[in-house]
This record gives C-alpha cells, structure tokens and sequence, in this order.
C-alpha cells in the first residue's frame, strides 16, 4: 500500500448526546428518557467523502446493541432509563486505514441547557480530533476532499 510520506492530515469531529425526559416514565419498561447519541466532522464539510460508516455500540440490555450507521447524520436515538458508555467505532473509506474509536458516556440527567425557545435538554458534547500521519494515498485523497 502508498503511503504518504511525512504527511499528516487532522479531521475535527464532535461527539455527544442529547437527552429529553418521556413525558411519563413507561411501565412496560421502565423508560424514562428519549436520547440521541451522534458523532459528526466539527466543519461543515461532507464526511461521506472519508468516513465509511460509524458504528454505536450500546449496552448490552439493549436489542441489537451494535448499529451501524452507513449515511449522515451519524447517530442513534433511542429510549432508556440509565447512563452507560457508549463506543462510537469510526470506519475509514480507505480499509488500510484502521478504524479508531472514542468512547462517549450517555448522559441523562445533566448537564441541562435551555433553549433559546425556554425548553430544557441535557447536552454534552466534547471536541476531539482524529489524527492522519502518513496515511494511504487513497486516504489522503478522500480526506482532502472531505
Ligand atoms: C446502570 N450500569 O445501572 C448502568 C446500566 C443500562 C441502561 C444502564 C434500557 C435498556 C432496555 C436502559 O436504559 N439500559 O430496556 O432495553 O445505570
């Protein structure tokens, strides 16, 4: 495989989860919050150009606790009663380019910010960057055209 030597390239990705309480906790399960768990490039800018899909792996009392997720938006809403951490797996356009993960705990319950409209949510969401060096010249490609 060609790679490019001494090059290295920086995609900025946030990470993060909403969360909103039911308006009355289910009995069937015992839900109580509706969530949504995401992963998308800082800039706006088409990632479908490097990122071949991400994979969310939930806690193991959900059904089908791994999704995949081939198209943006990259996320998974979901209903849940609990906090649990949540491994967000990033595959590459380029298969030589080995997936990496981050690992993001679920939050439900804070912390809390209000929206412009008056209305409460929990919001977390953290700032990282995924590192290139000397990646495939078919990466580097996709990458600048992302
Ligand atoms: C806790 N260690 O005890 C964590 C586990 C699990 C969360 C949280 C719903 C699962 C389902 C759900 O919220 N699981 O009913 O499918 O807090």
């Amino acid at each position: 495989i060609e790679r490019m030597k001494k090059k290295t390239l920086v995609k900025p990705i946030v990470y993060g989860n909403t969360a909103t309480p039911l308006l009355q906790k289910r009995d069937s399960d015992q839900h109580t919050h509706q969530w949504t768990v995401f992963l998308k490039p800082y800039l706006a800018e088409d990632p479908t150009k490097w990122i071949r899909k991400v994979q969310f792996k939930l806690h193991e009392s959900y059904a089908n606790q791994t999704r995949i997720i081939e198209t943006p938006p990259y996320e998974v809403t979901e209903t849940g009663w609990g906090e649990f951490e949540i491994q967000i797996r990033i595959y590459f356009v380029d298969n030589n380019e080995k997936p990496i993960s981050v690992f993001h705990y679920l939050r439900l319950f804070q912390p809390v910010v209000e929206l412009p409209s008056g209305k409460s949510v929990v919001c977390t969401e953290f700032y990282d960057e995924i590192i290139f060096q000397e990646p495939t010249v078919q990466m580097y490609r996709a990458l600048q055209a992302g």
